[in-house]
């Protein structure tokens, strides 16, 4: 039987299940940029660590209000005057969060406004696609302000980007936006309108997709860049004799047999 998830439970988040399996996920601390406090952090672990096994079939993480995420509370930070320690532990329960989301198996999808920047870059890194509309900017100011990232950026947003650019942004606080930053990999769409509006599209889309499909990219490709070449090749063999010959898939190849399953077309 699913998991249950009780949105009641969530204060930070609004969570907001729609009838065609996407749950929107929102931060929902529009007066303080979505700043990401521990307790935060803490719902965001609560929800992604659920939400593969609770029928979940795509997530639309947003940001309520004219900006994504301002990444590190820096005011809790600030207050709390940690010791390294704690912010190691800190650190490791937003690695908890986002290795649940990155390597979860459900698709998630990141719909971008205003600032993505620190630790929400980060946040947004750990989604499986990024869209921004005309507002967004991304920047690591961490150099800036005396810190350093610690939310999985040194991983998650070299790979988007490459090491010159990474060091570039955190050296000069460097801010990308617009087509730019599809360029470079920061968002896999910029729109006009609304990001959200894209990102459901995106996400009902992809919630059409059989779940263990879904799971396997969302998961399989990640693990696999962790792999050696010839690892990969052996882990992919084996996430595909699982997902190829599972029998959901079936109908779907009876109808492209029977010429009533659609084509591939480019676009027109
Ligand atoms: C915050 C935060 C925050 C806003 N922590 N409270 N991140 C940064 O360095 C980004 C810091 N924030 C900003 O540069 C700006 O706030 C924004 C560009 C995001 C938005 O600007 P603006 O003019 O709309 O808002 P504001 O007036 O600066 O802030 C509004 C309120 O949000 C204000 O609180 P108030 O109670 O005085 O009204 C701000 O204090 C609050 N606020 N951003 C706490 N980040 C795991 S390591 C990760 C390392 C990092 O992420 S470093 C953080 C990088």
């Amino acid at each position: 039987m699913a998991l249950q998830i009780d949105v009641t439970r969530f204060k930070n988040l609004a969570i907001d299940p729609q009838d065609d399996g996407v749950w929107v996920v929102t931060l929902n601390r529009p007066a303080k940029r979505n700043a990401l406090d521990i307790d935060t952090i803490e719902e965001l672990v609560d929800f992604f660590s659920a939400a593969p096994r609770a029928g979940v079939r795509a997530v639309v993480l947003a940001g309520a209000g004219d900006h994504f995420c301002a990444g590190l509370d820096l005011i809790e930070h600030h207050e709390q005057d940690r010791s390294p320690a704690d912010f190691m532990h800190v650190c490791l329960r937003w690695h908890e969060a986002f290795n649940k989301m990155e390597y979860g198996g459900v698709p998630v999808i990141a719909a971008l406004q205003g600032a993505v920047v620190g630790g929400g870059l980060e946040l947004a890194s750990a989604a499986h696609i990024r869209v921004m509309d005309q507002t967004a900017y991304f920047a690591l100011p961490e150099g800036q302000r005396g810190l350093f990232t610690g939310g999985g950026a040194t991983i998650r947003v070299t790979d988007l980007v490459g090491k010159a650019r990474m060091i570039d942004m955190m050296l000069t606080g460097r801010v990308y936006q617009g087509q730019e930053a599809v360029d470079l990999g920061l968002a896999q769409y910029i729109v006009e309108g609304s990001s959200f509006e894209a990102a459901m599209d995106l996400a009902r889309k992809a919630a059409q997709n059989l779940p263990l499909s879904n799971f396997a990219i969302c998961s399989a490709v990640s693990h696999m860049q962790n792999m050696s070449a010839m690892d990969a090749a052996y882990a992919e063999s084996v996430v595909a004799g699982v997902v190829n010959t599972q029998p959901d898939a079936r109908a779907r190849l009876a109808a492209f047999a029977d010429k009533s399953g659609a084509r591939v077309r480019p676009n027109s």
